[in-house]
This record gives structure tokens, sequence and C-alpha cells, in this order.
């Protein structure tokens, strides 16, 4: 963590968005990651992301575990809430507070160590139950705060910086994700701020499990030949499926106008995300062909990025509990307790 927190003057000019905030109301502390770290690009994508959707910072619970990665939300959200839990417990921790305040925005910031390794079972169960979330893994394939040691991203038969060739199977947690019913899955890299800035925007509003596999290198020990997590071998490998423009209720956020095809994906909440396909088959609906897809293309070592699937009738833990409307934490006694003659007819049903 750092202390060092950033000068709060700006430039009087600086452009402000719907609620009068400017960029610099969405930053946070000093980063005290390396230089060049993919991480610091990912933080740079939602500050972004919160800026143009207009986000009131108060509004969001920003929680992470531990790495170089669950740092991260020190960088970004200063004014928000968040909790920095233990090696790959996020998951559960931002399940907890989901449950006693539904009215949060929840960004789960978590590392491919905190989450394929050590949390892999937190992971599994968070998207599995269909927590309302936005869940970014920073994914560089190895421990970076631990000098580098091989994590489960990590491609069968890539080398550490030190020369060791990785001889285990590499775990996809888009391919998990995508398994246990994940309802937003995509995948994107920290250096394509033109792509994942709107992926982390229509995550941020989508009901349900929104997952993002961010491709995000280490520059101290995974950007050297032989690594699959590197700028030079991503860039060369990286096959988009498609482009995204996010619409909301307010200023649409504009990032590319390219030629192409364009899907309106409209979600639950009338959202609606408009996919610029590069790829004339692409169905971003289709969860089955999405498996598929990815299957074929990491046959041949490609890495497929974008918006892979997304259900526009989604649902969340909240819906399949049922819970009231009111966030749990604001009812009262005499809301919680239905009183004696309830509790007694209760009672007598169990003897
Ligand atoms: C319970 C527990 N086990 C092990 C550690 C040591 N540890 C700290 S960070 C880390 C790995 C972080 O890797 P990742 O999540 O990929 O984050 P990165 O630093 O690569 O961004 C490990 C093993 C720990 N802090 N707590
Ligand atoms: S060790 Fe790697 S992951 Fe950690 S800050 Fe440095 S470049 Fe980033
Ligand atoms: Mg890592």
């Amino acid at each position: 963590m750092t202390y060092i927190a950033k000068p709060r003057f700006h430039h009087p000019a600086l452009k402000k968005n719907a609620l009068g905030f400017t960029h610099r109301d969405y930053e946070g502390k000093i980063s005290t990651l390396c230089a060049g770290c993919g991480h610091d690009s990912v933080t740079a994508a939602i500050i972004e992301a919160c800026y143009e959707l207009s986000i009131e910072p108060h509004r969001v619970a920003k929680i992470s575990g531990i790495g170089c990665s669950s740092k991260t939300p020190d960088y970004f959200l200063g004014n928000s809430h968040g909790f920095n839990s233990v090696h790959g417990r996020m998951p559960s921790v931002l399940t907890g507070a989901n449950l006693a305040n539904r009215d949060l925005i929840y960004l789960g910031v978590s590392g491919d160590g905190d989450s394929a390794s050590i949390g892999l079972g937190q992971f599994a169960h968070s998207i599995r139950r269909g927590v309302n979330m936005t869940y970014i893994v920073e994914n560089n394939g190895v421990y970076g705060l631990t000098k580098g040691q091989f994590s489960a991203t990590a491609d069968r038969g890539s080398k550490s910086k030190k020369g060791v060739l990785n001889t285990d199977n590499a775990i996809d947690l888009v391919a998990i994700a995508l398994q246990l019913g994940a309802s937003y899955v995509a995948r994107s890299f920290s250096g394509d701020k033109t792509q994942l800035v709107p992926l982390i925007a229509g995550a941020i509003q989508h009901k349900g499990v929104a997952f993002i596999d961010v491709i995000s290198p280490c520059v101290a020990f995974n950007n050297h030949a032989g690594s699959t997590k590197s700028f030079d071998y991503v860039r060369e490998h990286n096959d988009a499926v498609n482009r995204l423009d996010v619409i909301t209720g307010r200023d649409p956020i504009v990032v590319d106008y390219a030629p192409g095809t364009v899907q309106v994906v409209e979600q639950h909440d009338g959202t609606k995300l408009a996919l610029r396909k590069i790829d004339a088959d692409y169905d971003a609906h289709d969860r089955v062909g999405a498996m598929a897809f990815l299957t074929k293309h990491a046959a041949k070592g490609q890495i497929v990025t974008g918006l892979l699937y997304v259900d526009p009738e989604s649902e969340d833990l909240h819906s399949h509990l049922n819970t009231v409307d009111a966030p749990l934490n604001s009812l009262n006694a005499a809301q919680l307790c239905p009183g004696s003659a309830i509790l007694n007819k209760i009672n007598a049903s169990l003897r």
C-alpha cells in the first residue's frame, strides 16, 4: 500500500462529467507498482469507465485480496468504500458485503494467483451463486508480489525469467466463468484501453456476475521471451471477437467509429451494449458457442479478447434468494421481527 496522497489541485478547465466530477475525483493514491506494470493501465481504465458512467464514488465498494493486483484499488476511487482482504478471499468478503447492502456497486479486483491458485474455490462459488459484481482479474501468469513464481494461469511450456519451464496445465478463468454461469464474460489486455474501458463500463452496468480476465504483463517477472503473458506475445496472438461501445442513459461512451457490423445487446435493466463485430459469425448470446470458440482458438494458441458472452436476462443472488428490495443492513428490529403471533405459528408448524 502507499501512503502518498495525490495533490488535490487541478487545472480549472478540466472536463467534467454529468455529476460535475473530473477524472481527478475518480483517482486514488499514487501507485507504487513497477513503472510499466500492466496493472496501472487497468487502474486507468477503471477510472475512465467510472468517470464516463458518472458514477458517484461513494456508491462503490472495491474489494481485493493480496498481490500487486490487489493493491490497485488503493490507486483508484479514493472516495469509495474499500476493503483489502486476505489472499484468495476477496469473493467471500464481497459476497457478504453484497448480501448486507445490495445498493452499492461492487468491484472485485484480484490477481491470477489470488483467484486461480489459492482462491480458486472462492472464485468458483461466487460465480455459481450469481453475486452482482464486476470481478476483474489482472492476469500476469505469475505471483508478482512474491517475486515471480508461476501461478495457475501460466501456460504449460512457458518459461519463467530464470528459465524454468512450466510443466503444469493452465487454468483458464474465462472458461470456468462461462461453465459456472457468469452472465457477462470478457477478456481483454491491459494495453488495449479502447477495448478495456467499455468492457468495464458494460460490466459495471450489468446485473449479476460480470467477469473480466485482463491479461496484464508483469514487467519485472513475466515480460521476457518465452512468456505467454508478455506484451509482445499477447499483441501477436490477440484475436478480438468484437468492438464494444457502451450506450448509457446519459451521454454515449464513444470509443471507436471504425466501420463494421453493429449488434445492439439490451441488458435486463434496459442499458444497451452495441457490439461492433469483427467476426460476422460471432454471437455474444450463445454460452455454449462461446465455450467452443474459446477452446478452438486456445488450441491454435490464440487469445480471444472482447465480450465473449452476455445474458440480457441475467439475474443475481438477491433474485435467487428472493430478498427484499431494501438493503438488509437498513432493516430495523420491527421489520426483522415478524411478531409473536407469526413466530408461534412457525413454532407450532415445527412441533
Ligand atoms: C494465505 C497467504 N498465502 C500466501 C501469501 C503470499 N502471497 C502474497 S501475494 C501472493 C501471490 C500474488 O499473485 P497474484 O494474485 O497473481 O498477484 P500479482 O502480484 O501477480 O498481481 C502470494 C503467494 C499470502 N500473502 N497469504
Ligand atoms: S512485480 Fe510485476 S505485477 Fe508487481 S508491480 Fe512489478 S510489474 Fe507489476
Ligand atoms: Mg499475478
